[in-house]
């Protein structure tokens, strides 16, 4: 027995040596958060996952980024877009959670309110805001344009949204946070603080004070109204058995720690900020479903080992056949192979429990498809995926090619019903991340899914 313990540590010892990447999915507990992620760099659908689950939940959160996140969803050919809401909100039972570790722009946040009210939706009492999320305001948008046009062609090609100024304030500790709004000369207070700081930094920007603190006044009570405690709010929704789920915003890639930095959000939009953002423990999470594009797309700058030219063949049916289109800001998606190198690196970050396809329908009529399996530099592989930019702008690409198929596959409800090139192709991806895949997308539609269960 002591031989075979010994040996057993040994094992261990050598798989936390060797596994830099962890790939097996850790066993899910029975009851818990179950989250959703994006494992590439954004836009992979899951606000469309979100809707289709939270039929079966009875709390949606977001816990990180703001409104430069675009979740389009369609039911029944009604499209959806939400940028701050949670995309489960369109479940009519379900309750809204904005945690913490977001960032909120109130008068986009009310515009949202404002659109889905006139697509029929009933938000009111079950949209909550966290008093501890920081708030973004019009001179972080400003800034944020104006360190872009600095940038010039360096630029990070960010949505001017700004996030990545409004998470400096909350870093350098003169943010202001929903919850002040609570007491009206605290806010004006911090308010007057934060905005002259920006004038004095910023040259030439100019901010209406009293204009804004009128702003703050007149949606002071509405905005308070749905402001809450979200970390007792959340841990007492769980301790009464209520399923909670978690939409992410962004993707591993835009990670600020573990993106291609300096192209990335100013958030942790993978499995950290679940815990961070939404403040529950470790010990309650259950699920995490990666949500994985069958190809790969990027919006913004950076670099993007499998890309290809959109404005030419297989790119530029991607584009065009996949819709790849900005939500938020319309711009057009970059397009590209999807790259397992890349999606092992986001496995071993979140510890993914199942992974969705999405987009598998985009790749139908294409004659080959190629799976990109390997980074390899200066004549070595990698690993991992290289942090410093540089070493990454110099990767050789390995592939893989894989047949294609001609059928339509936007009515195929079971695996099975799949052609044997697609069946194939999803298989090779399990196969290569280590990890099961669940979903299979094949249409933009709530019911366009493949469940294997
Ligand atoms: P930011 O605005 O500071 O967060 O931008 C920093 C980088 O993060 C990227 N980013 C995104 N990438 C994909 N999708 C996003 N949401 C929208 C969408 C994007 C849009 O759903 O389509 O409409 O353009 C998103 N938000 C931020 C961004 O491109 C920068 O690379
Ligand atoms: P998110 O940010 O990850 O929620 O993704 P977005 O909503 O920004 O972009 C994904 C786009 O793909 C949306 O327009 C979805 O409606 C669409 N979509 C999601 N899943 C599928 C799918 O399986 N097939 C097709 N054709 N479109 C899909
Ligand atoms: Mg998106």
């Amino acid at each position: 027995v002591g031989l075979l313990q010994g040996l057993t540590r040994k094992v261990s010892n050598i798989e936390a040596v060797l596994g830099t990447l962890e790939t097996k999915p850790p066993a899910p507990k029975k009851h818990g958060i179950d989250i959703v992620l994006g494992a590439q760099w954004g836009d992979e659908g899951k606000g469309k996952l979100v809707d289709m689950l939270s039929q079966e939940y009875d709390v949606c959160a977001r816990v990180a980024g703001g409104s430069n996140a675009g979740h389009t969803i369609v039911v029944d050919g009604v499209k959806y877009k939400f940028h701050l809401l949670p995309s489960g909100i369109l479940n009519p039972e379900a309750t809204c959670i904005i945690g913490n570790g977001v960032v909120i722009h109130l008068p986009s946040f009310l515009k949202e309110l404002e659109t889905l009210e006139t697509q029929g939706i009933n938000y009111k009492g079950r949209v909550f805001i966290s008093d501890r999320a920081h708030m973004v305001f019009d001179f972080h948008q400003a800034v944020d344009g104006a360190l872009e046009q600095r940038l010039g062609r360096n630029k990070i090609g960010t949505t001017k949204k700004g996030i990545g100024p409004a998470y400096a304030s909350k870093i350098s500790r003169n943010g202001v946070r929903v919850g002040d709004l609570k007491n009206w000369e605290y806010f004006e207070e911090r308010f007057r603080a934060l905005a002259e700081h920006h004038m004095r930094s910023y040259e030439g920007l100019e901010v209406d004070i009293e204009g804004e603190l009128a702003y703050y006044k007149s949606i002071s009570e509405r905005i308070c109204g749905m402001t809450r405690d979200t970390i007792g709010l959340t841990n007492k929704k769980y301790s009464e058995g209520k399923k909670i789920l978690v939409e992410g915003a962004n993707a591993t890639m835009l990670d600020i720690d573990f993106g291609t930095y300096p192209f990335v959000t100013s958030s942790n939009p993978s499995i950290g900020s679940v815990l961070t953002g939404l403040g529950v423990s470790p010990r309650k999470l259950h699920g995490i479903y990666g949500t994985v594009k069958a190809y790969c797309t990027r919006v913004g700058e950076g670099p993007f080992p499998t890309e290809l030219d959109i404005s030419v063949g297989i790119g530029h049916h991607l584009a065009t056949v996949g819709c790849e289109i900005g939500t938020t800001t319309g711009r057009s998606r970059r397009c590209g192979w999807l790259d397992i190198p890349q999606l092992k690196y986001s496995v071993a970050i979140n510890g993914f429990t199942s992974l969705n396809l999405t987009k598998v329908d985009v790749l139908t009529g294409l004659p080959d498809i190629k799976l990109a399996t390997k980074y390899k530099y200066k004549g070595e592989y990698l690993s991992t995926m290289p942090a410093s930019l540089s070493q990454l702008k110099d990767v050789e690409v390995e592939f893989e090619t894989l047949p294609g198929w001609t059928e339509d596959i936007s009515r195929c409800k079971s695996f099975d019903q799949l052609p044997a090139n697609c069946q194939n192709y999803i298989l090779r991806i399990e196969q290569l991340a280590g990890v099961p895949i669940r979903w299979i997308g094949v249409g933009p539609n709530r019911l366009d899914v493949v469940d294997r269960g």
